[in-house]
């Protein structure tokens, strides 16, 4: 791993944090909820070299972005005149906190922290996040997770398949499933790939919301539906339930934007809970947390993909040995200055300093949550 203290040296002077609700271009209906905005904290650690780095965190509920937004104002006051170096102070941070426990808000605005971080280090250095974690500019593969959510109507189901498939190439999108029964789900599924193809895949996921028997039904009667993965069929702490998923199913089993931290996915994979993983940056722990599970998964040969983030993950997943897919999704670009470019399928790396993101003014005076 690169040492970012060998790095230009960068003095930490501020941690500033906006809220913002956004609307969702593609309504997002998970069996739990159906989402038409979402709220995101923007993070920007500010340093006395007048570099800034940038990342955002997804908030779930209106509640959190200024809950996490404290916690940030502790961090600020505990690394205020500190070298920024991530690594460093993520073991810091960790250490500090370990009194409430590093989960929950408490390890999305480490994660926050930690990635703007890491953006204003490859700012400093001159180089793409990607580049400075040592793998190459490559396109990375992708999927299209807009929208897809549950709905009754399914020709409008598979036609916003279709609209998704063009929105840049892809060739992979992902369902959400827990139709009240099994028949709902397997017309949902073919309703889908009838119209997008079997060249096409497809991923489903049911956000929890299944019984270990009834996964069980439901996944041997995907397993015939040609189905590239079965995303959190079932509670996400079931290890030992999705072990036994993982063992009987034919179906990939997919889990991780759950685990809270490196150590926990590790424990997962030791259970044998998933055939793949798919870490989410501000829950894994931001681009440190990042790095030490993409060690784990390869250690373990596990195929790992990314959750949400797509402009941060496109530069971790090609510095991910087992990487497979990054879970593209639209909801920062209106904030953006330059959003993630995506090309026949694949999310292109921009080749700027840092992670690529800078906030548009307006946009973001528009969107604020006050
Ligand atoms: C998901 C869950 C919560 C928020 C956004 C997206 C979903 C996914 O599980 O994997 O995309
Ligand atoms: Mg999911």
């Amino acid at each position: 791993m690169p040492n970012p203290s060998e790095g230009p040296a960068l003095t930490i002077r501020a941690v500033k944090a906006t809220p913002v609700e956004v609307p969702l271009n593609f309504v997002l209906g998970t069996s739990q909820q159906a989402m038409r905005q979402v709220q995101l904290l923007l993070v920007d650690v500010e340093t006395e070299e007048g570099i800034t780095g940038r990342a955002y965190l997804f908030g779930y509920l209106r509640a959190v972005p200024p809950a996490i937004m404290s916690i940030l104002g502790e961090i600020e006051a505990l690394t205020k005149g500190e070298r920024a170096n991530p690594t460093a102070l993520f073991a810091r941070l960790n250490k500090r906190f370990t009194l409430i426990g590093v989960q929950g808000i408490v390890r999305m605005a480490i994660a926050g922290f930690d990635t703007a971080l890491w953006d204003a280090v490859a700012i400093a250095m001159g180089k793409p996040l990607a580049t400075l974690l040592g793998a190459d500019l490559k396109p990375v593969l992708a999927y299209n997770s807009c929208g897809l959510g549950i709905k009754d109507d399914l020709g409008e189901l598979a036609a916003e398949a279709e609209t998704l498939l063009a929105m840049g190439g892809f060739r992979a999108v992902k369902l959400r499933l827990g139709y009240p029964t099994l028949q709902g789900d397997i017309a949902a599924v073919r309703a889908v790939k009838k119209r997008i193809g079997d060249d096409v895949a497809l991923m489903v996921d049911y956000n929890q919301a299944l019984s270990l028997q009834d996964a069980l039904a439901r996944g041997r009667a995907l397993d015939e539906e040609g189905i590239t993965w079965l995303e959190e069929p079932i509670r996400h702490d079931d290890y030992a339930g999705e072990a036994r998923l993982a063992r009987e199913l034919k179906v990939p089993v997919q889990i991780g934007e759950n685990f809270s931290l490196p150590a926990n996915m590790q424990f997962a994979i030791a259970q044998g809970a998933a055939d793949y993983v798919m870490p989410d940056l501000e829950r894994i722990g931001g681009v440190t947390g990042w790095l030490q599970a993409a060690a784990i998964a390869a250690e373990a040969k596990v195929p790992m993909s990314s959750h949400l983030f797509p402009e941060v993950s496109a530069h971790l997943l090609a510095a991910t040995p087992t990487r497979h897919y990054l879970e593209y999704v639209d909801w920062a670009n209106v904030l953006l200055q330059d959003t993630l470019q995506i090309e026949n399928g694949h999310a292109i790396i921009p080749q700027r300093p840092g992670n690529g993101m800078t906030w548009n003014p307006e946009a973001v005076e528009r969107y604020r949550l006050r």
